[in-house]
This record gives structure tokens, C-alpha cells and sequence, in this order.
């Protein structure tokens, strides 16, 4: 048999999650870990730079070594296992779909899960309180990263089109819990078609055990 994909990185984050859906819908056996050659690596410690240099993870541990960085995984994923196809071959729908991983994992994350959500994961405020002014200065930006995203769905079924690609697995993690947050409004709510997308995806096999 052979072993299992290695994750390093917690189950939690929204790019774990992205690597271990990719891995469901390739039908890959992988495991989240935070061991390294059998040894437990904590995080943001000299070991986890050894694997990345920002100390960020998912990081994948391959036989030939560690891939940092969740696209360049994705594409690892896609080059060295086949499946489930996560990009197209076409040249201008494969850039689509790089085009919109690029914004979901950049833009998008930074507006929803580094200003907002990771405030209510990690509070820093006083006696570990959310920083609520913080959350309410951030907010128009995720309602615009939100209507960015809708738009851009509109009335497809995955975000570059009739296909899911590598573009809605770095989208959904962050679709589904700033959906399931508490944030003032129901705010995924306001683009009907973003809430029936999440709401689709939640229930599709290579995604609800992790979404839940
Ligand atoms: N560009 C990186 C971003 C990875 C990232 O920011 N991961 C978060 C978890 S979702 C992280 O490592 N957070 C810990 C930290 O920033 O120290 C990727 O696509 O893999």
C-alpha cells in the first residue's frame, strides 16, 4: 500500500483544507500532520522554516522534499497523480483558473480571514477580547470581496465555469466560514447564488467531511 500524502499544517486552516479537498478529489490517502521525518515540529519554529521560509503552512512532505505554498502544491498534486483534473488544458481557461486562485488567495484572504475572521480565531485585544473596532473597519472590504466573487460565479456552477478547479478549492474554506461566522448580517446571504454554491459544495463527498 502506499503511505498517505503528508500535510503538514492544522486541519483548520483554510489552506490545509484546500490541499486535503484536492487530495479527497483526486482520491489520494493523505494525512494532516505536524511531524516531519517522524519527528513533531512546532509551529513558526526553526524547523517549520526549515520546511517554509514564512513559517506558513499547508507545506507538503514529498519523498523528494518538502512544496510550500498551496498553488504550487495543487499543481504538484495534479502533475504527479493525475485524477480528478483540477485545471484545464486550455491555455486561457488554465490562466482563469490561476487568475482566480491568485485573487482568492491573496485578495480574498487577506479581506475575509486575515483582517476578520482570524480577529475572532486569535483575539487580540485586551484580556483576549476580539478587536470589534477592527472587525467593523474591515467589514466593507468583505462585503466587496464577497460581491468580487459573486460577480464573478454569477450563474455558473464553479467559479471559472461548468468545472470545479484548483480556483474553488482555495475559495471554498474561506466561502464557508465567513458564511458560518457571526459577523453583524448574514452577509454570504446577500448573493444568492454564493450561498446555493457553499451550500452545494458542503454536501459534495470531497468536501463535507472537511467543511464540517
Ligand atoms: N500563500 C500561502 C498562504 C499560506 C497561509 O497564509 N497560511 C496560513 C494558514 S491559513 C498560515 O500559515 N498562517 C500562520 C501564519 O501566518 O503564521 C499559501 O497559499 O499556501
Amino acid at each position: 500500500m502506499t503511505a498517505p500524502i503528508k500535510i503538514y499544517g492544522p486541519s483548520f486552516s483554510t489552506f490545509v483544507r484546500s490541499v486535503m479537498m484536492a487530495c479527497e478529489l483526486k482520491g489520494l490517502a493523505y494525512e494532516v500532520t505536524t511531524e516531519v521525518n517522524g519527528e513533531e515540529v512546532g509551529f513558526h519554529t526553526a524547523g517549520h522554516k526549515a520546511i517554509h521560509p514564512y513559517t506558513k503552512f499547508p507545506v507538503l512532505l514529498t519523498e523528494q522534499g518538502p512544496i510550500a505554498e498551496t498553488v504550487a502544491i495543487l499543481h504538484y498534486l495534479e502533475n504527479a497523480y493525475g485524477g480528478t483534473p483540477l485545471y484545464p488544458t486550455d491555455a486561457f481557461a488554465q490562466a482563469q483558473v490561476e487568475q482566480w486562485s491568485g485573487i482568492s488567495g491573496i485578495y480574498v484572504d487577506f479581506d475575509i480571514v486575515r483582517k476578520v475572521l482570524l480577529e475572532f480565531i486569535f483575539p487580540k485585544g485586551e484580556n483576549g477580547s476580539v478587536r470589534m473596532d477592527k472587525v467593523e473597519a474591515a467589514l466593507p472590504k468583505v462585503e466587496s470581496a464577497l460581491a468580487i466573487v459573486a460577480e464573478q460565479l454569477a450563474d455558473q456552477p464553479y467559479l471559472c465555469g461548468d468545472d470545479l478547479t484548483a480556483a474553488d478549492l482555495i475559495l471554498i474554506p474561506i466561502i464557508d466560514y465567513i458564511e458560518k461566522a457571526d459577523v453583524g448580517k448574514p452577509r454570504v446571504a446577500e448573493h444568492a447564488n454564493l450561498l446555493a454554491y457553499i451550500n452545494r459544495i458542503r454536501k459534495e463527498a470531497f468536501a463535507k467531511d472537511i467543511l464540517s
